[in-house]
């Protein structure tokens, strides 16, 4: 009687671990980075992205998140998912032009009008095509997510007009558009992953930074940073990237389920930005910060058009056009 029992334990044993026991679906998890915290606008659109492909693949794929740039910076991050050690990555397009070199043209300070017009660019044919050029580059682009409109904070001085921000120090991403247009404010650009910025501005390594309102609030600049400047300088896309290796295990059917849940990460992460722009000045100040909330704009566009120059014989005059005449 004893043999009979052992046998059909080693026999259900068996079919169980060759998935051949009808019902039992394999579970995959994938590993999601991003650079800020849980509650982040990261955070929200990669909880969406993930709650949307368990549901819609019936939980046979779901995600274990890595936020607060636990698995390094985003430049770290889209390697790791180039080189299939990460499975997805909800990234700035800060460090992406090193990959993706065609993407540098949305980085142009000054570029975009507002979020309506950053948005519909994104996701209409010019966002498309850039999509596409990450695809040849061994990462699957699925949808552009958001990190924000970007301001000035510094230790310093308040900045009014682009003169204000001449001479300081401040930590640009690892983005060679953005360090070539802060120049021109004056600006002494120190490119540094993003992991190091709080201790960097902490210690005062660095005069300031710049940022959305959404990274600024996640990542407490307001404890080490005193002046905040809405100088709205240059559009920071993000977009969540898939690792090819894990693209070309799926069916077509989960393909479009994935597809499908990076829009709605996309819709949730945009949410957030609103919301953390609409809330987040009034946070700023209550924290202790000192808001120059009318930036004279228009200075910092005398001063980085010469760039456009460059700009454009780097990326096509036509191509940054066609950027600027989207309605
Ligand atoms: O993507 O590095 C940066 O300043 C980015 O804005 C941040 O990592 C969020």
């Amino acid at each position: 009687m004893k043999t009979v029992k052992t046998l059909r334990f080693l026999l259900a044993m068996s079919a169980l671990l060759s998935g051949a026991v009808v019902g039992v679906q394999a579970q995959t998890v994938l590993k999601i980075g991003y650079a800020t915290s849980p509650t982040s606008h990261y955070g929200v659109g990669s909880t969406v992205f993930c709650e949307e492909i368990e549901k819609g693949t019936s939980g046979r794929y779901s995600c274990q998140q890595f936020p607060s740039s636990a698995l390094g910076g985003e430049r770290e991050m889209i390697e790791s998912v180039q080189l299939g050690t990460l499975d997805l990555v909800n990234t700035s397009t800060g460090p992406l032009g090193n990959f993706v070199p065609e993407t540098r043209i949305v980085d142009i300070p000054f570029l975009f009008r507002d979020y309506d017009h950053a948005r519909k660019v994104m996701d209409g044919p010019i966002g498309q095509g850039l999509l596409d050029k990450m695809n040849q580059r061994g990462l699957v682009g699925m949808a552009w997510t958001e990190n924000g409109f970007r301001h000035m904070t510094n230790n310093v001085r308040p900045i009014v007009q682009a003169s204000d921000a001449s001479g300081l120090k401040m930590r640009t991403m690892e983005n060679r558009v953005h360090m070539e247009g802060y120049k021109t404010f004056g600006i002494l650009p120190t490119p540094m992953a993003f992991p190091e910025l709080f201790t960097a501005l902490q210690q005062g390594t660095v005069d300031g930074q710049e940022n959305p309102i959404p990274v600024i609030l996640a990542s407490k600049f307001s404890q080490v940073q005193k002046h905040l400047s809405l100088t709205n300088h240059v559009y920071s896309p993000a977009v969540l990237i898939l690792s090819p290796a894990v693209w070309a295990k799926l069916s077509d059917a989960d393909k479009a389920v994935f597809m499908a849940a990076a829009k709605s990460g996309s819709i949730a992460q945009r949410k957030k930005v609103n919301d953390d722009e609409a809330n987040g000045i009034a946070i700023l100040k209550n924290d202790g910060m000192m808001v120059v909330e009318q930036v004279n704009g228009q200075t910092f566009r005398d001063a980085v058009a010469p760039a456009y120059a460059q700009f454009a014989t780097e990326f096509g005059a036509d191509n940054i056009r066609a950027i600027q005449a989207v309605q």
